[in-house]
């Protein structure tokens, strides 16, 4: 019998069919590299536009650091070497004791001219001469009397945008890690976040702000250190407290925070509270109740806890105190005087978002510690409790 004329080629087409599957197979080999590049080449992508938006932070933070003496305020009186070198009447080695505490300093001044009893003379006599102008000396007679100014729109919102938005990606890519510090199963905010500066550069942009900066020159008379950031998306609730049983200085008052709205802050949201006038209280420190030198070493913040916070309650209760509330407009910025009583109220609704950082600045030739824990505060930087290690 005849073979079909096709069976009779099929010899002849089956090297060619060999072929052409070979030919496929090669060709969704090549497909699949063809999309392995892609895939890398896409990361690179990614990855280099993190890398140029670093250096994009990189350069505008030191740009801020160059530009103190922006021309849009007027610049403080560049310090020569002699303003930055220790200022106290009566001189201690920062390195005098190994465990500072405010009773081993003398009792000493010079203190701030706005803390001195000629210090409304002094106001009258810069306004008389021409140095300030009345806007200066309405906040000087505020700081003098209530311990707080604020400057209603001292930083562009585009500024607080931008470093926001660096800050939340740095959280994002892991290179700020946050604890949750829930205040309740509803709370949907991330906690606080100790010197995110020091690992977001864009957060010196606002740290060492021109104006902020300025300010600090203002209100002490020396350059401004800038010190210790806290950010957070929500209320601290911390009790209240004077940062200078955290961050002390000697000559005593050498320490001002500056805190900064990054959204308009809610009535619900736990404000900032400060207690107008409390900074003219006596300041209290771990001696005055009672903590041990070696206390914080041997039981972390008990002490703190038991016996410092109970004191300032007593104390506001005592003098009859105000609450009063920050409820800032974004950019708004309220300094406060480093005995002024403050702390984060009550968040009355969870769902209220509060961001905000605060700066903390010494000023330069101010001997630094802390003297809750007796150390240097290079030891121990932290403040506001955020490191609880009750
Ligand atoms: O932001 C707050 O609620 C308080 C912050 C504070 O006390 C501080 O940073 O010194
Ligand atoms: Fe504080």
């Amino acid at each position: 019998m005849r073979k079909h004329p096709i069976l009779r080629a099929l010899p002849f087409f089956r090297p060619l069919i060999k072929n052409n599957e070979r030919l496929e197979k090669e060709h969704e080999k090549l497909n699949q590299k063809f999309q392995r590049l892609k895939t890398a080449a896409a990361e690179r992508d990614t990855r280099l536009q993190a890398l140029e938006s670093s250096v994009a932070e990189l350069r505008s933070a030191s740009e801020a650091v160059q530009n103190n003496h922006d021309h849009s305020v007027a610049a403080p009186a560049t310090p020569d070497a002699d303003e930055n070198a220790p200022f106290a009447e009566v001189a201690v080695s920062p390195h005098s004791f190994e465990k500072p505490r405010f009773e081993k300093f003398p009792y000493a001044g010079p203190f701030p001219w706005l803390d001195r009893d000629d210090a409304d003379a002094q106001i009258k006599a810069r306004l008389a001469a021409g140095t300030i102008g009345e806007y200066e000396a309405e906040q000087f007679r505020c700081w003098k009397e209530k311990g707080y100014i604020i400057l209603e729109g001292a930083i562009e919102p585009e500024v607080l945008d931008e470093v926001w938005t660096a800050y939340e990606r740095a959280i994002a890519d892991g290179v700020v890690k946050i604890d949750p510090e829930k205040a309740g199963p509803d709370d949907p905010w991330p906690g606080r976040a100790q010197d995110p500066h020091m690992k977001v550069p864009a957060i010196c942009r606002v740290m060492r702000h021109p104006k902020l900066l300025h300010w600090v020159q203002l209100l002490m008379e020396h350059e401004a250190a800038p010190f210790q950031t806290i950010t957070s998306h929500k209320g601290s609730q911390q009790k209240e407290h004077s940062d200078s049983i955290h961050m002390t200085t000697y000559p005593l008052g050498y320490l001002t925070a500056s805190w900064v709205a990054f959204e308009d802050i809610h009535p619900d949201s736990g404000p900032l509270v400060y207690y107008p006038g409390s900074h003219l209280l006596p300041y209290v420190f771990s001696k005055d109740v009672g903590i041990q030198e070696d206390e914080y070493r041997e039981s972390g913040f008990k002490g703190y806890y038991e016996k410092y916070e109970p004191r300032i309650q007593e104390l506001l209760k005592e003098n009859g105190m105000e609450p009063h509330y920050f409820h800032a407009k974004k950019g708004d910025v309220l300094f406060w005087h480093a005995n002024l009583i403050h702390g984060g109220s009550t968040r009355r609704d969870l769902k209220h978002s509060r961001r905000a950082l605060v700066n903390h600045y010494f000023v330069k030739g101010a001997v630094c510690y802390h003297d809750f824990s007796a150390s240097n505060p290079k030891e121990f930087s932290s403040t506001c409790l955020l490191k609880q290690e009750t």
